[in-house]
């Protein structure tokens, strides 16, 4: 069972007394209200540390305590999802011989990518990065975290049970996680070579699972650059009406 249920003997209902059969059951919500000027001072103090996340792409070898990692993934697994199904699947790969296995398949697909998949105008595009096909960071990262989409679950009589809203869910998990990391003080690299079946033969992920993003994760090298890009300002991406 992949939803998180309560025990049914332990449900409130609405009128106050334990109703074994109640499907909707409801807690106190936890909210935590604070002061305007603390909730402003907050709000900047946020923005200001994750203003300093950058993409990285060239990571050291040190080593990332893995206690770190699953704290991060259980803050990526807080995100909303349709239906409450929670339609993700993350593997956590430190084996320097599976991450080596995802490289050499990752630069396959990324050899065709660069070589003729790619249009001249995504060329174009990425130019500025300065990407190519070689990403010996799936080797030297600590970690890179395969994150998959579920399309449904199995339920516990092995009946098809469809999951809702999978990208969106997946992507506010992944947005979730890679803040995680950032909040933690590591650096990532979202890396989507494409396609990325491989990594369901690799990693013996089942068909019904869509990889959706292979995050990169670990120290940045000391001499680390990253291009000189800017954000887009308030006004030109936000209005008020
Ligand atoms: N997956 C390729 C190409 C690439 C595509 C986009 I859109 C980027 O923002 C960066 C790279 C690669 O990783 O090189």
């Amino acid at each position: 069972m992949n939803r998180a249920t309560l025990p049914k003997s332990s449900l409130p209902s609405t009128d106050g007394e334990s109703r074994p059969d109640d499907e909707s059951p409801s807690i106190p919500l936890d909210f935590q209200f604070y002061p305007e000027t603390e909730m402003s001072r907050r709000a900047t103090d946020f923005f200001t540390m994750m203003n300093r996340r950058r993409t990285v792409r060239s990571f050291s070898q040190r080593p990332v305590q893995r206690e770190v990692i699953e704290a991060c993934l259980q803050a990526a697994s807080t995100a909303p999802s349709g239906a409450n199904m929670q339609p993700w699947h993350f593997v956590a790969v430190s084996d320097p011989t599976i991450k080596q296995s995802i490289r050499i398949a990752a630069e396959e697909e990324e050899r065709a990518f660069y070589d003729h998949r790619a249009p001249e105008e995504w060329l174009n595009a990425l130019k500025h990065l300065g990407t190519d096909s070689n990403k010996p960071f799936l080797e030297t990262a600590p970690y890179l975290i395969a994150i998959f989409a579920q399309r449904y679950h199995l339920d516990d009589n092995g009946q098809h049970v469809k999951h809702y809203y999978v990208t969106e869910s997946v992507g506010i998990a992944t947005g979730l996680l890679i803040t995680a990391c950032h909040n933690a003080g590591l650096a990532t690299l979202t890396h989507t070579p494409s396609p990325m079946g491989f990594l369901n033969e690799i990693l013996h992920r089942p068909d019904f699972e869509r990889p959706f993003l292979l995050l990169v994760v670990g120290y940045p090298t000391e001499d680390a650059t990253v291009p000189d890009i800017k954000r887009k300002r308030l006004d030109d991406f936000a209005t008020f009406l």
